[in-house]
């Protein structure tokens, strides 16, 4: 049976339950997820510093990783070309083009990406923007919430810098641009003084958010964080922290689903954020016991935090993907997290929504569970391999061989 066979028995069905699966294909086909630059090259970036500090960590060698600009934008591509759709590339400061010399973070201007913005123009590519507060001799002791007022001062500098790049890639590319602000200050240790440093993060937020840009094509958001490795007792950027921030600021929350307690969910906080302020956006990651940064898949809280962005408004969130497993090939890792959450994606739009939630008003609740626990095998594979086959990449595994023949040829030839 071909899969546009399957496809029409799987609409069929899908439609005794009052759902479009064509509606549904047009909507996913639009939705663009951000994929972050750092899987390709676990974070090292174009400084020539290879030392990941900040208390993340990449862990595994497996071959191949990209040594240099060329050789990622090359990985970009060849993942790409396997992920259903058009979508964005989220980078960091610290993969900057240093052509006519190098500057460090505080000095950077859009020319330093301009390589980016050309590489994005070429394939209908938005833009993402974070700037680099760790993996730097600045970054040791704290950054934006450093007592030192010259070190605060050049982070504080880097902020504004990363604002004017991401306003130059939104009015090249004409599509907003995402600036996310993660920073990873805090203590190993029970600190004498939490509030010294909140209070000097906030001065340094607002003397970034000081600068003049355009609101409605450059989105500024801030990342919380419960721990990192060697952060376990306190982080400055904590989530009540940044939520108030940013609802004070009228700037975005940015959730890491790796950054909470390991039993509270992000797909739980989605509709409250949401309530109080017009855009939201993620990093999906998935971690494993702490925030290990393992490759999405498509398991239950990914699927609820779908349900999430879909019956919220998927207009409203910005969709961005955070990982970097080291000790699998990075471009199947990309490639199976960006279709993973796309998988997700699909689940919730395929999803008779508005009748579970009558049931819900109606508190039927035992037909919502028998319902839902039914939906899980209806014949979503055979609406994915379709979208596949209509957007011009492999369907099912086959991907993977393309992945593979890549490694042999290319990958394992970088040593
Ligand atoms: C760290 C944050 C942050 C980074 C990236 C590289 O815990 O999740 O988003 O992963 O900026
Ligand atoms: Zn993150």
């Amino acid at each position: 049976m071909s899969t546009k066979a399957r496809y029409e028995s799987a609409k069929e069905i899908y439609k005794k339950i009052g759902v479009d699966t064509d509606k549904a294909l047009e909507i996913l086909k639009n939705i663009p997820i951000s994929m972050h630059c750092w899987q390709g090259d676990d974070i090292a970036g174009f400084e020539g510093n290879h030392q990941l500090t900040g208390g993340i960590q990449a862990t595994g060698n497996y071959p191949g990783k990209a040594r240099n600009s060329q050789e990622l934008m090359q990985d970009i591509d060849k993942a790409l070309n396997l992920i259903p759709g058009v979508h964005r590339i989220n980078l960091h400061a610290n993969y900057a083009f240093f052509d006519d010399g190098f500057v460090d973070r505080d000095k950077l201007e859009p020319k330093h990406f301009k390589k980016w913005v050309e590489f994005a123009k070429e394939r209908n590519l938005g833009l993402d923007f974070n700037p680099t507060y760790f993996s730097h001799p600045l970054a040791q002791d704290a950054t934006l919430s450093n007592t030192d007022e010259k070190i605060r001062k050049f982070w504080i500098d880097h902020g504004k810098a990363s604002i004017r790049i991401a306003e130059y890639f939104a009015n090249e590319l004409s599509k907003p641009s995402l600036v996310n602000i993660w920073i990873p200050d805090g203590f190993k240790d029970i600190p004498a003084d939490r509030t010294t440093p909140r209070s000097l993060l906030k001065d340094s937020l607002d003397q970034i958010l000081s600068i003049s840009y355009d609101k409605s094509k450059v989105y500024v958001a801030v990342e919380s964080k419960v721990f990192g490795i060697g952060l376990e007792s306190y982080t400055v950027g904590s989530h009540e922290f940044y939520m108030n921030y940013a609802m004070k600021n009228n700037i975005l929350c940015l959730l890491d689903n790796g950054h909470y307690h390991p039993t509270e969910m992000v797909s739980d906080k989605i509709s409250s954020m949401l309530l109080f302020s017009d855009k939201l956006a993620l990093h999906v990651t998935r971690p494993v016991r702490w925030d290990s940064d393992h490759v999405v898949l498509y398991d239950d809280e990914t699927k609820e935090i779908a349900k999430e962005i879909i019956r919220n408004g998927v207009e409203k969130v910005l969709i961005g993907l955070d990982f970097f497993d080291a000790s699998i090939n990075r471009i199947a890792a990309w490639v199976v997290g960006m279709r993973n959450m796309q998988k997700a994606l699909l689940n919730a739009l395929l999803l008779p929504n508005e009748k579970l939630k009558n049931l819900q008003k109606e508190r039927n609740l035992t037909e919502i569970m028998v319902l839902q626990e039914e939906l899980k095998l209806y014949p979503i594979g055979d609406v994915w391999n379709y979208f596949c086959e209509i957007n011009n990449v492999p369907e099912k595994e086959d991907w993977f061989e393309i992945v593979k023949n890549y490694e042999k040829d290319v990958l394992l030839k970088r040593k």
